[in-house]
């Protein structure tokens, strides 16, 4: 292991004497590097049930081995995010989308930053919609691309839009795959971030829509051509933004239905026997780390 730390590029900081961190609930000035400054994992996903739940999957395994008395703490201080720690690894909630997502791994980037965390690894384990690939299969993301098929998270800063490159990490996505196994259908390639969940991923069934079915299907045909195989709507910001801080980070998420085939996401009985799988794999990978470390 390293010393790599988080890093903050925003000079006004300084002037700052406690940063609170709204949404998470805390602030520079709390003991954090008691609390966090341990932590080398931190994984996050959309529903914080699904967190808690990989939270307790993740105590069970490390009790099994590593034979420790490991138990998981709760630091959820409000109704907005999640937050749960288990050892050396932090699970937390984002919520849908960037806006909600970005808030979060903002906040995320500044504790770790304040804690003297080194050598993180994120990761986002989520769900998704597939193109051309079958239900069930986990997606590592190689590129994060907007609509427009572009690796790129742009954003309005002071009315100008400006653009930050996205990309993962390509030893870890190998790695990942590499511990699929039988058990986890797996497919490396890249992954679009789209602003909603209708209209923005060419679905049918929204309350509105202006486009033939004829018309949603070339735009999903030019996105499986131009590499993407699978749909969600947060990698694209939380890439960039774990870039900039110098993040190791991976996108880790399965597919719910192939899109090619429709467009409603049913919760049948397979539901979370998919939604498991990338916290299956992921939780594996951090396992062969603390083994290895
Ligand atoms: C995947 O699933 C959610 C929408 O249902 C969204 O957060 C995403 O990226
Ligand atoms: N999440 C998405 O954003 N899109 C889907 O199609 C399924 C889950």
């Amino acid at each position: 292991m390293g010393d790599k730390k988080v890093k903050l590029s925003n000079p006004h900081l300084k002037e700052i004497d406690s940063d609170k961190l709204y949404h998470i609930g805390f602030a520079s000035s709390d003991n954090l590097k008691e609390d966090f400054g341990d932590v080398k994992f931190v994984c996050l996903g959309g529903s914080s049930g699904r967190m808690k739940r990989f939270s307790q999957m993740l105590c069970e395994e490390l009790k099994v081995k590593f034979n420790s008395n490991i138990s998981i703490e709760d630091f959820t201080k409000s109704d907005r995010f999640s937050m749960y720690k288990v050892g050396p690894i932090i699970c937390a909630s984002h919520g849908m989308g960037v806006p909600s997502a970005s808030i979060l791994v903002c906040e995320m980037i500044k504790m770790l930053h304040y804690a003297d965390v080194t050598d993180v690894t994120i990761f986002r384990v989520g769900t998704s919609g597939g193109l051309g690939i079958d239900a069930g299969t986990v997606v590592v993301t190689r590129r994060a691309l907007d609509h427009k098929f572009e690796p790129f998270y742009e954003i309005p800063i002071l009315g100008k839009t400006q653009r930050f490159p996205t990309g993962t990490d390509d030893e870890l996505a190998k790695e990942l795959q590499d511990l699929c196994g039988d058990d986890i259908p797996v497919r490396y390639g890249d992954t679009m971030c789209a602003n909603d969940f209708y209209e923005a991923q060419a679905r049918l069934d929204g309350p509105f829509c202006g486009y033939t079915s004829e018309e949603k299907m070339q735009y999903l045909h030019d996105a499986h051509k131009a590499g993407v195989l699978n749909v969600e709507m947060e990698c694209t910001g939380f890439t960039s933004l774990c870039r900039r801080a110098g993040i190791r980070v991976a996108i880790v998420c399965v597919a719910l239905l192939n899109r090619l085939n429709g467009d409603q996401v049913s919760k049948g009985e397979m539901y979370h026997v998919y939604e498991r799988r990338p916290l299956v794999l992921v939780s594996r990978y951090i396992c062969k780390k603390l083994k290895d470390s």
